[in-house]
């Protein structure tokens, strides 16, 4: 086989002229936007809990010093939001859900489903193999510091392969679940899966 003259990956530029690396209709910002739907929750770490769940069954809750003893991971991934901005090479730590599942001694997500559930009441969903073999995580740090909180602080889901709303801030359960049940946005016209390099911004895109 012979080497193509121009390699498509890390710096390549597709059809379009467009960086390979830009999902369709976005923008590169350098600055880290905040988009909340409501207020910043002041951080409370001695009532933190994090809850996986069967319905509403608990399947495993940690509290916050339980949760920073299970092993971490680190992530550098690139991050879409549904308004046009891209933010490249954004850096994590956290737990991944892989980590999660198995510190609940569970082999597989108990359900094809997720409703993901914040302090606050804001809610996103996603289909559980979305969040499996390392893709999210619920992290804790950003750029080798302490979460902020109007980032999410103390601790957000990270599911950067779909647009940015997924990455649900002040994260504290996982619910899995055998049928899909939209949250926040995906209820007002947001698309149910949201992969921006499909361009999956509202329902019926
Ligand atoms: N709990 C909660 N999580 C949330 C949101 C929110 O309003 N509340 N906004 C979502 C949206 S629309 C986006 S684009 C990202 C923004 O994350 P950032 O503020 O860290 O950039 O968080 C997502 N997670
Ligand atoms: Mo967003």
């Amino acid at each position: 086989m012979s080497t193509p003259p121009i390699s498509r990956g890390f710096h390549g530029r597709g059809p379009s002229g467009k960086s390979a690396r830009i999902p369709p209709g976005q923008h590169l910002v350098t600055d880290f936007p905040v988009l909340s739907a409501g207020p910043t929750p002041e951080p409370d770490l001695a009532n933190w809990r994090f809850t996986l769940s069967d319905g509403e069954s608990p399947l495993g809750e940690w509290t916050w010093e339980q949760f920073n003893a299970l092993p971490q991971t680190d992530l550098t991934v690139d991050i879409h939001c549904v308004t046009t901005w891209s933010k490249l090479d954004t850096t994590w730590r956290g737990v991944s859900i892989d980590t999660l599942l198995e510190a609940a001694g569970l082999s597989e997500p108990p359900g094809p489903f997720v409703l993901i559930d914040c302090e606050g009441g804001y809610t996103t969903n996603v289909p559980s193999e979305d969040l499996l073999d390392g893709k999210a995580m619920v992290a804790t740090q950003f750029d080798g510091e302490p979460l902020d909180p109007e980032h999410g602080g103390p601790a957000r889901l990270l599911v950067p392969h779909l647009y940015f709303w997924k990455s649900a801030k002040w994260v504290r359960r996982l619910q899995f679940l055998d049928s899909e049940i939209p949250g926040f946005w995906e209820e007002n016209g947001y698309h149910i899966y949201g992969d921006p390099w499909r361009e999956q911004r509202y329902d019926g895109d």
